[in-house]
């Protein structure tokens, strides 16, 4: 019976295989398509960030994340990023995956990662897309985590300060970019360098975001004027008495 025997390997082959609890994970929310998604009234898409403190902004006054995300959610944004870094941003795992429990939008883990393997376990604890940052990854190492990102089901947005390293990160295949206007090198924050550096990639990449720094209505509206898909936004927001609130005006 060539059926039952299939099956008999089959389950000898599922019991002598690891568990694979851990890999097991909700579906991906589509993190490209909600940046792509236009909303008629709003300038640009807004990436909303959950952090308790960051190296140049200090402790924020918000330390429940899942209660500023559901604001963000209510308050029109196209996705959440978390801080996941423990040391610098008081974040973790844990609150990745208690924020994207609360919000039905795709979340973006937001960290330091150094290998591949660490893109996969974003995947497996429910990222929906991991940041990379090109100025610190070297050439064959993004490419390898931008495709396992790819893998994974999970989108990367790969992330760059200069013109240089965002050619580089197209280079290695990332599809969305992200202009930090911030050099975390110094810390320094310019919001003029995503409106210089996204004109020159807005053929190429099919996503744009510029991140960091921005403020007001205007510095939103800037961004869009220069490609920008979606902002990246945090500090702003957590400054104000009700961040998802400050969001929606
Ligand atoms: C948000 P801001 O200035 O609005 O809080 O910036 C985000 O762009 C910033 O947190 C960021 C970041 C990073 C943090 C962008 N790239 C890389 C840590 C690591």
């Amino acid at each position: 019976n060539l059926l039952a025997d299939i099956f008999a390997r089959k389950r000898r082959e599922l019991a002598a295989r690891p568990p694979q609890g851990s890999r097991i994970r909700p579906p991906t929310r589509d993190f490209t398509a909600a940046l792509l998604q236009r909303h008629p009234g709003r300038a640009v898409n807004v990436i909303a960030e959950v952090k308790r403190k960051s190296p140049s902004g200090g402790p924020f006054p918000h330390q429940d994340l899942v209660q500023v995300a559901r604001g963000y959610e209510a308050g029109g944004a196209s996705a959440i990023s978390v801080l996941t870094d423990d040391v610098d941003f008081g974040g973790s795992l844990a609150d990745l995956e208690q924020v994207r429990a609360a919000v039905s939008l795709p979340v973006l883990r937001k960290d330091f990662l150094v290998a591949p393997r660490e893109v996969e376990e974003s995947a497996a604890i429910g990222a929906d897309a991991v940041l990379l940052i090109a100025d610190a990854l070297e050439d064959g190492l993004m490419r390898e985590m931008v495709a396992t990102a790819k893998a994974c089901g999970v989108a990367a947005l790969v992330e760059a300060h200069t013109e240089a390293h965002a050619e580089r990160a197209l280079a290695a295949g990332a599809e969305l970019v992200g202009i930090n206007n911030r050099d975390l090198a110094t810390l320094r924050t310019d919001i003029a360098t995503a409106l210089r550096v996204m004109p020159k990639l807005r053929e190429r990449a099919r996503v744009l975001v510029s991140e960091s720094g921005l403020k007001t209505a205007a510095d939103f509206a800037a961004a869009r004027a220069a490609g920008a898909d979606a902002v990246l936004v945090g500090e702003s927001l957590l400054r104000d008495a009700e961040p998802g609130r400050a969001l929606a005006r």
